[in-house]
């Protein structure tokens, strides 16, 4: 299968990492949504990042559409916990995660895409304030520090938080001051030393793996 999209996106990041941890092969394309419109939608006339080539030529997108999906491949292998309480936990905290992603990436929109005399202060403050009460709440997940990070360990939910806090590291630090977030900056530190995350690091590059 073939995974479409620039890893400086926290959604194609994500599948990037867990189709590694899943014990999945893929060819990656570091295609840019902007710069590479015409390509991508040649691919998926949506032209949405992640997009998944899979095997028999059907195209996927949204990366937690792919994840079921990797997860039905790889099945008994799974990124997602094996009992009921823990799974009520790891949606909880995925759900912050992607909300996080998707308030960050709002942001960076808004100020990479329109011009200055079109930006919307009203709108980037509400935005700017669900961005931190997710990262609020993933902080207080893991402010017990007692997740195991390592490749035969991790999860879903603690890959996909770990993803989004570099996300908004790398792009929009000025917003979200990491000494609010000891625990998120903690994780995250210990997931980017893992293999699979450094193979797929965040940026304009591709998959360091095959
Ligand atoms: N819910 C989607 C969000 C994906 C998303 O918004 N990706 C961005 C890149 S970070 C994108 O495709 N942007 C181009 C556009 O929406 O036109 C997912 O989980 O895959």
């Amino acid at each position: 299968m073939q995974l479409i999209g620039m890893l400086d996106s926290p959604y194609v990041r994500r599948v990037a990492i867990s189709l590694q941890l899943l014990g999945l092969r893929f060819e990656h394309r570091s295609l840019s949504v902007f710069r590479a419109f015409d390509e991508f939608q040649r691919i998926n006339p949506v032209v949405k990042a992640p997009t998944l080539v899979c095997d028999d030529g059907t195209v996927l997108m949204d990366s937690t559409l792919m994840l079921q999906y990797a997860e039905r491949l790889a099945a008994p292998r799974s990124l997602m916990p094996g009992h009921a309480a823990g799974w009520e936990r790891a949606l909880r905290r995925i759900g912050l995660a992607l909300a996080a992603c998707e308030k960050g990436v709002q942001i960076v929109y808004e100020r990479g895409l329109r011009p200055p005399e079109k930006q919307h202060p009203p709108w980037v403050g509400r935005v700017t304030g669900q961005l931190l009460a997710a990262l609020d709440g993933l902080e207080q997940e893991y402010a017990r520090g007692d997740v195991s990070m390592r490749s035969s360990t991790i999860q879903q939910a603690e890959l996909s938080s770990a993803v989004a806090w570099h996300f908004v590291q790398q792009m929009i630090p000025e917003v979200v001051a990491a000494t609010r977030y000891p625990a998120l900056a903690a994780l995250s530190a210990a997931a980017e030393a893992l293999p699979e995350f450094q193979a797929a690091p965040h940026g304009a590059g591709t998959f360091r793996g095959g």
